[in-house]
């Protein structure tokens, strides 16, 4: 078994103390932090949730196995975080109302600081409000966005609505993402941009900016 697989195996297991072990040996070895997140602790998480989808685990089982990546996440921290660039700029980023899923949000907001943004990150069930009230306080030049559930979706479109109506939306540029959003989901609710995966949501940033 590759360590990858290992990750993925104990992640899926939600051993939690596992999976910190195995992503130090990884790092020890020193392989791809990316393969490490994407054929360890996502390809983990995309099993679980088809196992839940098909009734096979129920919500604590996904719940210990989202525990166990995050144990994973916070042994990458610190190597994600280092910022190896000049400062860009700022950028708010959060969960939208209704959603508390915060792993993608979390691991868009720690490679955003790596790649050299100041990061505001308001957490899970951001109201728009919220989110208006931030961007007035902070005047970032980005929002990103999250959503997980197809029923959330609608709260990305609430968020940029009260963006338009607070005067705001010409000033900052909106990115979003999550497993159910698309780029055509994207255009619709009028966001400047979708991004698939952290690292595509670096480029965009960058790219909206420049
Ligand atoms: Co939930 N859940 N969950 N869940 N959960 C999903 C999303 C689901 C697809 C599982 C399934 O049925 N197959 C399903 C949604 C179905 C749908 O809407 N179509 C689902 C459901 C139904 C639910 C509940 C309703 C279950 C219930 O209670 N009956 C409930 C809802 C709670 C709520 O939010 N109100 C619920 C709860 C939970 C837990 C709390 C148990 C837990 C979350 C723990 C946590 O986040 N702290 C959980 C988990 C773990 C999952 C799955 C298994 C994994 C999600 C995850 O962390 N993936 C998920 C199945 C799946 O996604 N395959 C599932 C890893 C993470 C790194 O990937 O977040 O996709 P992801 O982020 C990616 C990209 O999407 C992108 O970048 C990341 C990769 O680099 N990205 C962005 C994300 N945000 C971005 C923002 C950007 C740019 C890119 O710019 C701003």
């Amino acid at each position: 078994m590759t360590i990858f697989a290992e990750i993925k195996q104990a992640t899926m297991e939600g051993n939690a103390r596992g999976v910190t072990n195995l992503t130090k040996q990884a790092l020890e070895a020193k392989v791809n932090i990316n393969d490490i997140v994407n054929d360890g602790f996502i390809s983990a998480m995309g099993i679980i949730g088809e196992k839940f989808k098909n009734g096979e685990i129920y919500v604590p089982e996904m719940l210990i196995a989202a525990r166990a990546m995050k144990a994973g996440l916070k042994v990458l921290e610190p190597l994600l975080l280092l910022t190896t660039r000049d400062y860009i700029g700022k950028a708010i980023i959060g969960t939208v109302q209704g959603d508390l899923h915060d792993m993608g949000k979390n691991l868009v907001s720690m490679m955003l600081q790596g790649a050299g943004w100041d990061v505001i990150d308001l957490g899970v069930n951001v109201t728009p409000e919220k989110f208006v009230e931030a961007v007035v306080t902070h005047q970032p030049q980005i929002v990103g966005l999250s959503a997980l559930l197809t029923t959330t979706m609608p709260a990305m479109k609430l968020t940029i609505e009260a963006l338009v109506k607070a005067g705001l939306r010409d000033k900052v540029k909106v990115i979003v993402g999550g497993a159910p959003i698309s780029a055509q989901f994207a255009e619709e609710i009028g966001a400047d941009s979708y991004a698939s995966d952290a690292g595509v949501a670096i480029e965009i940033a960058k790219k909206l900016v420049s």
